[in-house]
């Protein structure tokens, strides 16, 4: 039986709005007591995790003075030491205060956006404080109902403008960050700019230092614009810019679920996994997720056991996959390759385009050569199922 215990090296987090979810949604009240950021960090330690990730006002409220600040820092300091919990990452909301209500760093209005800043700086700094090595970036209200309202034109200039000043104030400060941007669709605005993964690949091409910048992809996000998550994920692996990834789950066309990871796309999630474990994917495994409205504390304990309990049982069936001879065969004779066209890896040259031209390829044959996928697809599932 393999060993499903969650431990450092896997880098498991939460957010503290998290397992901190107090089961509000739009149409009623919470249905969980405010547990303290403190309390949190205990529970986390508890339930196995490595780290804890957090919003300036997760844990300083928003209005809190310097000092009340300061004393806030050093407790939640002392928790994560004395619980052995450490802080990865760090973000700022700039999406629950009012004054964010048509965006934070792409508001038509320039106090706003210079507020954002000032905003994010502080957060920066404290995440910085706590030993932070990521920086998240989540416009959730950089959006809009009404095109009449905002030229979307701006709006990426607007944010351009953010990106490359916050960038400059990282690195005039020493902190070391690695920023990554977190594209969602839609909801809580009707658009969101940039909404997918490959939207924000576009974007952080044009920054002024776009090796700082990268990706902070969540499945639900890209499934809630009917998306496969999966490959989103390798495009920003491929382009050296998965630095962060948020794990949960989400049925395609619902509200923003943020269901416990594993919960819902068996196979999607299995096939995220062996894509992460295989590559050597070693960052943060960061589960933005939330338990049922329906939970208590206790099970919102179980809710974040699972989540680790799940991603281990995909490693698992993940190396299992990788040792399935049966399986591995196909694959092999999926990808069978005699050599024969190894020049043209080398790229474009007059020599390759000549033996290219004078080759005659067997069309029809190479129509009729099956390909064995049904079966491969099967074993997977009976992988999965555990009858295999
Ligand atoms: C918010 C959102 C998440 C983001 C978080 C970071 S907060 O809960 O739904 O997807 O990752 O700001
Ligand atoms: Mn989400
Ligand atoms: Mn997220």
């Amino acid at each position: 039986m393999a060993d499903y215990t969650p431990k450092p090296e896997h880098k498991f987090t939460f957010g503290l709005w998290t397992v901190g979810n107090i089961g509000r949604d739009p149409f009623g009240e919470p249905t969980r007591p405010v547990i303290s950021p403190v309390e949190i960090v205990e529970m986390l330690a508890e339930v196995g995790a490595w780290g804890v990730n957090l919003h300036d006002n997760d844990l300083v409220p928003i209005d809190a003075t310097a000092s009340e600040r300061d004393a806030i820092v050093a407790e939640f300091k002392q928790a994560c030491a004395d619980n052995g919990i450490v802080v990865p990452m760090a973000t700022t909301n700039l999406f629950t205060d009012p004054a964010f209500k048509d965006g934070a760093f792409t508001s038509n209005d320039p106090a706003v956006r210079a507020y954002a800043l000032q905003k994010t700086m502080a957060s920066m700094d404290l995440g910085a404080e706590l030993g932070a090595k990521v920086y998240v970036f989540w416009g959730g209200r950089e959006g809009a109902e009404s095109d009449s309202a905002k030229n979307p034109g701006d709006v990426i200039k607007r944010m351009r403008d953010a990106m490359n000043f916050l960038c400059e104030y990282s690195k005039a400060n020493d902190y070391g960050y690695q920023f990554a941007l977190e594209p969602k669709p839609n909801e809580p605005r009707s658009d969101i700019y940039f909404p997918t993964v490959g939207s924000m690949l576009g974007f952080i091409a044009t920054l002024d230092d776009p090796d700082m910048v990268g990706l902070n992809p969540e499945v639900a996000h890209e499934h809630m614009a009917g998306l496969n998550f999966l490959h989103a994920v390798a495009q920003a692996w491929d382009a050296g810019k998965l630095f962060h990834i948020d794990l949960n789950d989400q049925m395609f066309g619902r509200y923003d679920q943020d269901f416990r990871f594993g919960s819902m796309m068996i196979k999607q999630n299995f096939h995220l996994v062996r894509f992460l474990e295989d590559v050597g994917y070693d960052g943060s495994r960061h589960f933005d997720a939330h338990a049922y409205r329906t939970s208590n504390y206790d099970d919102v304990k179980e809710f974040a056991k699972g989540c680790m309990r799940s991603y281990l049982i995909f490693k698992d069936k993940a190396e299992q996959f990788n040792a399935d001879s049966e399986i591995q065969a196909l694959i092999t004779e999926i990808n069978a390759d005699t050599g024969d066209y190894d020049y043209l890896t080398d790229g474009y040259s007059a020599d390759a385009v000549e033996k290219l031209k004078s080759t005659e390829f067997d069309r029809v044959g190479i129509g009729a050569r099956n390909l064995p996928y049904e079966r491969l697809d099967q074993l997977t599932f009976d992988l999965l199922m555990g009858v295999r």
